[in-house]
């Protein structure tokens, strides 16, 4: 049995997505993942190769350019790219999830021409701005505000750990207007849009994580999303498509130190045998390899949900809880499974397992997944 995706079950589509997906990080981001790390590098060279071959379109339909794909062969992809490099993975899944969903379902048709056709041709990166310095978990709590002048918004406020936030071409920033949340389209060229300094992460050191300030950003009028007000709303649409892609975030990166675990174990020899022959290490394999094949499967049953056109919050949180915590088990296996090794810079689980962490907390942390796996069993209140 793999412990990757097997491409035997997959579709014709899914199958060459998936190859394109393996190929291009065997080749293009595995060899230079742990360089990356080190130097806090962000690959924009290798985002826009992945542009160039379609995945920053993933999700959007095919009449603005985009590959028009389901929702499960998305997931399919995301995971492949994850398990060379979570930090690739990111930008990739906010990107395809976040604004892309947000734009598919509320932009105008000019809207959707302007931005969602550049973003899917990979011309454009997009990243999300919802969390600020005093509202994280409490994302309704933000204070960027955006005030009608005449023909334009002026947006100000201040955001924090934006992911692209200064590397990305145009930003999804929710702001408190007079009749509540909304969400604005904000090319970063905007004057008055000031990316703060990379934050210094534990993990995922390769993706880009900054404070933003907003000072007057001016925008036209046509650059309000859907309707003044109903902002909340389509954020929460889009974290649901977004945790869907935090979860095969979180499959890749475990199934890469299961990966990196079984063949180290194979190898490895102690007392005179290789570690596989040691039941308590058989035990902890078997405990890893099953976790991480249950969370695939708890992603994808979410994601056939959302292709089916059904409520996917819970099962979205679900997916996200469940595969960023195995994430996090799996990988502390790992090092523990390549001991004294685990611990240095030099061997690949000591990156995976500072990778996970985040998953459980960014795009909705445990805590906030689990309260809505509960709101979801008690759906009148
Ligand atoms: N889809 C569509 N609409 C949704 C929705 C969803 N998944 N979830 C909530 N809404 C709507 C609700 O229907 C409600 O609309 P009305 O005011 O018209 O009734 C509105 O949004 C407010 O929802 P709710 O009452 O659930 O808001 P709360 O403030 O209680 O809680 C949580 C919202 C906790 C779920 C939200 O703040 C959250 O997800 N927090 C985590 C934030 C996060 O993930 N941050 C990561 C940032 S990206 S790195």
């Amino acid at each position: 049995m793999s412990i990757a995706i097997e491409p035997a079950g997959l579709s014709e589509t899914q199958r060459q997505i998936v190859e394109l997906a393996r190929e291009f990080a065997r080749t293009r981001i595995e060899p230079f993942a742990a360089e990356w790390d080190r130097t806090a590098h962000f690959a924009r060279d290798v985002i826009d190769a992945l542009g160039e071959l379609g995945f920053l379109g993933m999700c959007a339909p095919e009449e603005y350019e985009g590959m028009g794909l389901d929702t499960v062969t998305y997931l399919l992809a995301l995971e492949e790219i994850a398990a060379a490099d979570a930090s690739i993975a990111v930008s990739l899944s906010i990107h395809n999830a976040i604004p892309t969903t947000m734009l598919v379902r509320h932009g105008t048709p000019a809207q959707k021409e302007r931005f969602l056709k550049g973003m899917a041709r990979g011309e454009l990166l997009a990243g999300f701005a919802l969390s600020e310095p005093e509202s994280g978990s409490d994302a309704a709590a933000l204070r960027t505000r955006a005030v009608r002048e005449r023909d334009q918004w002026v947006l100000s406020g201040a955001k924090a750990w934006a992911t692209n936030g200064a590397t990305a071409d145009l930003m999804m920033v929710m702001a408190r207007t007079e009749r509540g949340i909304s969400a604005f389209i904000v090319p970063t060229d905007t004057p008055g849009y000031r990316p703060g300094k990379p934050e210094e992460k534990m993990g995922l050191r390769a993706s880009n994580t900054v404070a933003l300030a907003l000072e007057d950003v001016r925008l036209p009028a046509d650059q309000l999303l859907g309707e003044d007000g109903a902002g909340f709303g389509y954020a929460m649409e889009g974290l649901d498509a977004g945790r869907l892609g935090i979860a095969v975030q979180a499959v890749g990166i475990a199934r890469r130190a299961l990966e990196h675990a079984v063949a180290y174990c194979d190898q490895r020899r102690q007392f005179g045998q290789p570690l596989r022959q040691f039941e308590g290490v058989q035990f902890k394999l078997a405990d890893m390899a099953t976790r991480v094949e249950a969370a695939r499967a708890l992603a994808h049953v979410a994601g056939a949900r959302r292709d089916r056109g059904e409520d996917v919050t819970t099962s979205a949180s679900m997916a996200k809880l469940f595969a960023s915590e195995t994430a996090m088990w799996v990988t502390t296996q790992a090092v523990q499974l390549f001991g004294g090794y685990g611990y240095m810079r030099d061997f690949p689980v000591e990156k995976l397992f500072r990778d996970a962490k985040v998953t459980e907390i960014y795009e909705g942390t445990s805590e906030i997944q689990r309260l809505l796996v509960a709101r979801g069993l008690y759906p009148r209140g």
